[in-house]
């Protein structure tokens, strides 16, 4: 297989929707909406199937982020004091509270569509925690994927969809963004997608960092490993300014198998300890005043939570573990009729299995093979490896345009969720400072985000011209790993071990080797320093030399070189911004050895931008602005 082999295919739209995840989904039912009254044309591209793409492929076990306005539960205030305290005072209020005053309807939606969610006696929403509200959600994926299809579906010709194509590079002219290309994992065709506007989700990055699941793991982590970076080398490469690309996201799962703890802790009201029994919570509670306000606000941010649990490890106190048994027995313990308590306890024991068989098939697995039973054993937890998703309790993402009515004029320089470069918006977990929307929040971010991008497109009806040496230029950078590989491959006699070639997977231990042993990853208990992190730069350098000999022997090869590409990219603007933030902010996520200290000064979002120029990066403070 070459390059020649290899057919172009040219398709022109009006809105070009990348990614087919939660907010591509919010993205394409909402865009169709409007789209249908201007009889405009929707597009959008996933590199896998919608019905169980991105991170909600396995289903989910909890919509974590509800207000609940029409009860008048909690107010969008409330909701984004809670996300700044998490984040420890860098979010971007105004984008936060445009999720949440919306969200509650997006999750109507999904219950109209078919979502079963858990109700108690009197019909109301049954919580897991302050914003978290349970769910049947195995299929949580196929019923929101369904509804984008069918709205794509109503549009009749002018609406589109296409599955198995990779993208790879936008297409950017005087700093506006007219198209994408990339390339179908199953056929040989290369696609240039010409678009009035383009909206950016697809997801955040997995598999930069080392992950703890290695050797026969591999493969297992607790983010989807096919969101590799896209969303964040799209806008880097387009020239957009970035931000809070140091705030990657740590999350305690349960061990080896990354079930999530969140229903363990807010709903069973499990604690955990280390192995002498001691809850790191109370035993380290004096710790929290060193980050003062947030670590003494409640509740405690996830970082905190984390770094109060690594004290005890550093201390050789581990394992950790989760007190699945002790919260089963306290919750049965309350019920005094014997047979209510059987019922309760059956109750318990299905809930605990489903809250996995829901959303990580493999820890349910793991626990079986184990031969662990929650209601009798404690089960271990840990931190894992960093993951880049904004849309959860990291932050890094595009630097975004906030709504008119609620945003400064700083924060506000053109349509909502708009990057800095024109026609470009991102939503969910590309788009950066406004944390914890989740899968409501995500799809969510995608409506507001494509209904502007349709307005967008309404005040801005030229499309960007791409000329045919610019399509060739594409179509060879694309498919040069197909044609190394094919010039190359009988220098060896072993196909993946070659002077004139690197394979993707290779190159993804090497960039997991660097940003484990000097960015701060598991290997090194999340700490870091200067030295180390100019280490870090210095051999990434080698490694962007190295991207230009990667090889592909079929085309899901070609998708891996790609994957590591963007990968490596979303590595560099990392730590170039942890290195530029002289402060340790969330010790749980990272620890700066050198800066050791939460800093005043510090209080300002870190951003930056490759300048698609000069290829330089430049780094930059930007003000909080709190919404008064
Ligand atoms: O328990 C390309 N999330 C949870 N959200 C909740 O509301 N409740 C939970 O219970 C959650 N938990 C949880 C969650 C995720 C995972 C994996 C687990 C548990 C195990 C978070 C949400 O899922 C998350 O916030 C949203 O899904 C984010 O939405 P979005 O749209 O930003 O990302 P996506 O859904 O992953 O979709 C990405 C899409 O992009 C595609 N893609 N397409 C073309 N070309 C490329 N180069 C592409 N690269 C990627 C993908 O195929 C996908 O379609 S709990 O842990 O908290
Ligand atoms: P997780 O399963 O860790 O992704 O958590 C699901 C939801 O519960 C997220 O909104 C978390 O922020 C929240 N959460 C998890 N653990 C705790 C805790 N110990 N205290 C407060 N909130 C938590």
């Amino acid at each position: 297989m070459n390059s020649g082999d290899f057919k172009t295919i040219e398709i022109n739209t009006d809105l070009l929707i990348l990614g087919g995840g939660m907010a591509a989904c919010g993205a394409a039912y909402e865009a169709a909406f409007w789209a249908k009254k201007k009889n405009m044309k929707v597009t959008v591209v996933d590199k896998a199937a919608m019905e169980r793409s991105g991170a909600v492929a396995m289903g989910l076990s909890a919509i974590n982020l509800y207000l609940g306005l029409r009860n008048r539960k909690n107010t969008v205030r409330d909701y984004v004091n809670y996300v700044k305290n998490d984040l420890m005072g860098i979010t971007r209020d105004d984008l936060v509270a445009n999720i949440a005053r919306h969200v509650d309807s997006s999750v109507h939606l999904f219950e109209k569509w078919g979502l079963p969610i858990w109700k108690d006696n009197k019909g109301n929403y049954i919580n897991e925690g302050r914003w978290q509200i349970m769910i049947h959600g195995e299929s949580y994926k196929n019923i929101v994927a369904e509804a984008a299809k069918k709205a794509l579906k109503e549009l009749g010709n002018n609406g589109e969809y296409l599955e198995r194509v990779f993208i790879t590079e936008p297409i950017v002219v005087d700093n506006k963004c007219i198209g994408a290309a990339g390339f179908s994992i199953r056929e040989k065709k290369v696609y240039i997608f010409k678009a009035k506007a383009v909206l950016d989700a697809m997801g955040g990055a997995v598999h930069v960092f080392r992950p703890r699941s290695v050797g026969e793991g591999l493969g297992r982590s607790w983010y989807p490993p096919f969101n590799s970076g896209s969303s964040a080398y799209f806008a880097i490469k387009a020239g957009a300014e970035m931000t809070c690309q140091e705030v990657r996201f740590v999350p305690v799962r349960f061990k080896d198998a990354y079930g999530p703890v969140g229903a363990w802790f807010l709903l069973f009201k499990s604690k955990a300890t280390n192995a002498l029994g001691e809850d790191y919570m109370k035993k380290n509670a004096s710790e929290l005043k060193k980050w003062a306000p947030y670590g003494t606000s409640n509740p405690v941010p996830a970082n905190l939570r984390n770094y109060l649990m690594m004290m005890e490890l550093e201390k050789g106190n581990g394992p950790i573990y989760m007190k699945t048994n002790e919260a089963i027995k306290d919750l049965v313990g309350k019920i005094t009729d014997i047979k209510e308590a059987e019922k309760k306890m059956k109750e318990l024991e299905s809930e605990a299995w489903g809250d996995f068989l829901d959303m990580t098939v493999s820890q349910a697995l793991l626990w079986a093979s184990n031969n662990i039973e929650p209601e009798k054993q404690q089960s271990e937890i840990a931190a894992c490896e960093p993951y880049f998703i904004s849309s959860h309790s990291g932050a890094s993402g595009a630097w975004v345009s906030g709504p008119e009515d609620l945003s400064p004029d700083e924060y506000h320089w053109g349509n909502e969720n708009m990057t800095t470069v024109k026609g470009l918006f991102a939503a969910g977990d590309a788009s950066g400072a406004s944390s914890h929307k989740f899968s409501s929040g995500s799809f969510t971010e995608g409506r507001i985000a494509a209904k502007s991008a349709i307005a967008f497109c309404i005040n801005n009806t030229s499309s960007g011209n791409v000329d045919k040496d610019k399509i060739l230029e594409l179509k060879k950078s694309i498919l040069q790993p197909i044609d190394i590989f094919s010039r190359y491959k009988d220098y060896t006699n072993d196909k993946d071990v070659n002077p004139h070639f690197i394979k993707p997977k290779m190159f993804m231990f090497r960039l997991q080797k660097i940003m484990d042993e000097y960015a701060g990853g598991t290997g090194t208990g999340f700490k870091t320093s200067e030295a180390l992190l100019e280490k870090a730069l210095e051999f990434l350098q080698f490694m962007h030399e190295d991207s230009a000999k990667l090889a592909a022997s079929d085309l899901h090869e070609l998708m891996r070189c790609w994957e590591n590409v963007h990968r490596l990219w979303q590595a560099e603007a990392h730590i170039r911004s942890v290195l530029f933030r002289e402060e340790t902010r969330w010790p749980g996520y990272y620890f700066r050895t050198d800066f050791p200290e939460i800093k005043k000064d510090w209080k300002c979002f870190a951003n930056c931008r490759w300048n698609n120029e000069t290829g330089k990066w430049e780094m930059m403070k930007k003000e909080i602005i709190e919404l008064t």
